[in-house]
């Protein structure tokens, strides 16, 4: 009986420590409401922590891989219209994002700018 809940405890210990996986993923965005909508997306089970620099577009996220995986995380951050490294947000999502977040996209980008031959009065 000591030494079954003995095992328990320590299994438990382990699976806290060792589980856990920390990765950096590229997430566009722009500005400090980008950054707080990118960590509210991810404060779901499985994610103990999530950290996006608006200066270096980079998302630090800890999560547990049973529970969660990189690309769904990815996934995740795509559906609230923030392109990420590997998945791209649907442009409907991405225009309803407000004017400060639009981030410069990479590859349609050319179509969202200002014409250059903007006359002014
Ligand atoms: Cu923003």
């Amino acid at each position: 009986m000591f030494i079954a809940v003995f095992a328990m405890i320590s299994t438990t210990l382990f699976a806290q420590t060792s589980t856990e996986k920390t990765d950096t993923i590229k997430v566009y965005g722009e500005c400090g409401m980008c950054k707080s909508r990118i960590q509210k997306t991810l404060k779901i089970d499985g994610i103990s922590s999530a950290v996006w620099d608006v200066d270096t577009k980079l998302l630090t996220v800890t999560y547990n891989p049973a529970s969660i995986t990189n690309d769904v995380i990815q996934q995740k951050i795509a559906a609230v219209g923030h392109d990420t490294e590997k998945y791209k947000a649907n442009d409907k999502e991405y225009d309803q994002l407000p004017g400060c977040c639009h981030y410069e996209r990479k590859k349609d980008g050319a179509l969202r700018e200002e014409p250059k031959h903007k006359v002014h009065h």
